[in-house]
């Protein structure tokens, strides 16, 4: 019997899955126009669904939660899920608002991406849910279109002001690729990173230190840099240029603006190396300087990822910054794949020492977007 069987009593139309995600380089540069270069983990969240042909109830369990959450598909609201359920429930209502039609389905949520660790486990679930719905009701699966309604689900029921590079990462992710994507066009280009191939591993630290995009440090870092644009009369910090940003007599708002200018050029520079096909070492200063960049001008790191970072470098990875939103979360290394266990149990030391709670270490596999399971 499946555990869908289990929980329903019935069989499933299908199942679905999308990914979680980590930033190679290019933090806060999605609400600002700028250019990203997230990669797709192996870590998926799963959807197993059947439409419910006769009720008027949807109702979504968690193999994590106790409880299911039941609403009506055709008229769901924001405000009217709220937790973990309301990442199915906004992307229902989001294909609604866009005049798709909205089955009342059961459905279970599995998965192993780990939740609150800024692998952006709320963007698989989107997506899982909303490539699930496209299926089920055969209307367009278009990666970018699916992405977009998923990120209406996050900012607009939800709550959580985002940017639309997770929903991407996780529709768009591909085996060996990064996905470099120029949030203005929403243009995607998929760019060769097999780590494996120059004996190279992109280690994973995730510190365990949490992290929330719905708190309001992340509106507050939205709001400077739209502050900062003003300032510099431009439409975005897409536009500025940094001789400009160093004149604004704000320190706060030029720090701010500093980090998105700088970031951008950095995700730039180090698809160029990468599209050269030069060693993939070549990248690691680049993404020490974007942790540094973080730390400094956005003020976004704490000291659970500043460690984990500075620990990673004298451990001898090629490069380490810490991916994500911030705040907490994940530090990405970029180290020899020999050196993934020595890195990762020089960390563990670092944070025994301090007493912290040990991290948990693994290895990041650039793999496939959401589709089905
Ligand atoms: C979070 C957001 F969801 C993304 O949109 C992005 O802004 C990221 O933080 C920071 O780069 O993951």
């Amino acid at each position: 019997m499946t555990d869908f069987t289990r929980a329903f009593g019935r069989e499933p139309d299908g199942a679905w899955a999308a990914p979680g995600r980590v930033n190679l380089i290019g933090e806060h540069t999605d609400y600002n126009d700028g250019f990203v270069l997230p990669l797709a983990l192996d870590r998926r969240t799963l959807v197993t669904a059947a439409r419910v042909d006769r009720a008027s109830r949807t109702t979504v369990r968690s193999s994590r939660e106790a409880d299911p959450v039941t609403f009506a598909a055709a008229t769901v609201s924001p405000g009217d899920v709220e937790g973990w359920a309301a990442y199915v429930a906004g992307v229902v209502w989001a294909f609604r608002e866009a005049g798709r039609p909205v089955p009342d389905l059961d459905l279970l949520v599995q998965g192993d991406v780990p939740v609150g660790a800024g692998l952006s486990s709320s963007a698989s679930l989107e997506c899982a849910v909303a490539i699930a719905l496209a299926d089920l009701t055969d209307t367009s699966a278009e990666p970018t279109v699916l992405a977009r309604l998923a990120r209406r689900a996050e900012n607009e029921f939800v709550g959580a002001p985002t940017g639309g590079m997770d929903q991407m990462a996780a529709m768009h992710g591909a085996p060996g690729r990064l996905v470099f994507l120029d949030t203005r066009s929403e243009q995607v280009e998929l760019i060769p990173f097999d780590l494996a191939a120059h004996d190279l591993a992109l280690l994973v630290i995730d510190t365990k230190a949490p992290h929330q995009l719905v708190d309001g440090q992340y509106g507050e870092r939205r709001r400077d840099c739209a502050d900062a644009a003003a300032l510099l009369g431009v439409p975005s910090l897409r536009e500025a240029r940094l001789h400009a940003v160093e004149e604004l007599t704000d320190e706060r708002l030029r720090r701010r603006a500093r980090h998105v200018v700088t970031e951008n050029d950095r995700v730039l520079e180090v698809v160029e190396r990468l599209r050269a096909g030069k060693d993939p070492r070549a990248i690691g200063p680049l993404l020490t300087a974007s942790h540094e960049s973080m730390r400094d001008d956005f003020a976004i790191t704490v000291p659970h990822v500043d460690v984990a970072a500075e620990t990673a470098l004298a451990a001898g990875a090629h490069g380490a910054r810490m991916t994500g939103g911030g705040f907490g979360g994940c530090v990405i290394a970029l180290v020899e794949a020999g050196d993934t266990e020595r890195v990762g149990e020089a960390v563990a030391a670092a944070y025994a020492e301090r007493g912290w709670e040990p991290p948990v270490a693994f290895t990041a596999v650039a793999s496939a977007g959401a589709g089905r399971a």
